[in-house]
């Protein structure tokens, strides 16, 4: 552990900042920072205040991937960790890494902002996330194979399913990075931008202003489901979702078109 914390939390308010902030190594997911980074989501995913969350990293990276120091050390005979509930005692039993699976669990959005590499399990770090937001200088790859393993963060299961297979494969097989304009004309990310972490969190802030919190983890819930399930049980499942939405915010929401005023969700 260093002095540095290996990640840094801005309260905004409206919605937080992660910071990944190992700089000086790309911001190598270490098992300090894998932990570190789960505990800090969701501290903030229980905040009813916070209606999205950034991931970002500083320096020159989003994440360069797993630690590659610490991954040396892993041989076959590994136990298979099961994705834990994240109590303090059990977290640090686990192989860190795979707490990260634990993302898939939040209910608050997750925006990625990617200022530079995000590769090998950065790259699927930015896949877990709900919006990817791409500086120009971003660079995404799955550069596992040339260390004589394989993507196992969700790359091989994530990447096809948004950029279809041939680019999926291509990347994974030949270890080729995609630019920003790249990763923007395949579909991997939604916007190109100056200032990632800017853009980021003025959509934090939109979807924080704009949303309440129940009908948000409702409609991420139900497009995710879509990465998941046929469409008639993903049909099925949005239209429980959408009943759900009655109550209170929907209310709110409703009584505030029809007063031509504001609605005040948070
Ligand atoms: N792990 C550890 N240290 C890293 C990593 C990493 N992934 N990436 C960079 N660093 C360190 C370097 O070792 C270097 O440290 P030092 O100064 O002490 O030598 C520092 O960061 C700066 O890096 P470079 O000097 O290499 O910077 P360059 O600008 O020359 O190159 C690159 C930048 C191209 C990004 C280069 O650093 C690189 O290729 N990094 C490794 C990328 C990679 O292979 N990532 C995949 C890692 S494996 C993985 O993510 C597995 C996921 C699945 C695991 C599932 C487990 C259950």
């Amino acid at each position: 552990p260093g002095q540095q914390p290996p990640v840094l939390v801005e309260d905004r308010g409206t919605h937080a900042i992660i910071t990944l902030n190992r700089p000086k190594a790309l911001n190598a997911l270490s098992a300090e920072l894998c932990h570190a980074l789960l505990s800090a989501v969701r501290s903030l995913d229980g905040d009813p205040r916070l209606g999205a969350i950034v991931i970002t990293g500083s320096g020159r990276a989003f994440a360069a991937g797993v630690d590659i120091k610490e991954l040396e050390g892993l041989s076959q005979e590994q136990p298979r960790a099961s994705v834990p509930r994240l109590t303090d005692d059990t977290a640090r039993q686990v192989r860190p890494v795979e707490l990260l699976d634990g993302l898939a669990a939040v209910a608050t959005p997750l925006v990625a902002a990617v200022n530079g590499y995000a590769l090998g399990g950065g790259c699927e770090l930015a896949l877990m996330c709900d919006i990817i937001v791409a500086g120009e200088a971003a660079v995404f790859g799955l550069p596992e194979l040339q260390l004589g393993v394989m993507p196992a963060m969700g790359g091989t299961q994530r990447l096809p399913r948004l950029v279809g297979r041939p680019l999926a494969m291509d990347v994974v097989l030949t270890g080729r990075r995609l630019t920003a304009q790249e990763a923007l004309a395949a579909g991997l990310v939604s916007r190109v931008v100056q200032d990632p972490v800017a853009v980021a969190s003025a959509i934090a802030a939109r979807v924080a202003s704009s949303t309440p919190a129940g009908a948000a983890a409702r409609a991420k819930a139900a497009v995710r489901a879509s990465e998941a399930l046929p469409i008639a049980e993903g049909l099925a499942l949005e239209r429980e979702l959408f009943y759900s939405c009655f109550g209170p915010e929907q209310k709110e929401g409703m009584a505030a078109f029809r007063e031509k005023r504001p609605p005040k969700f948070r």
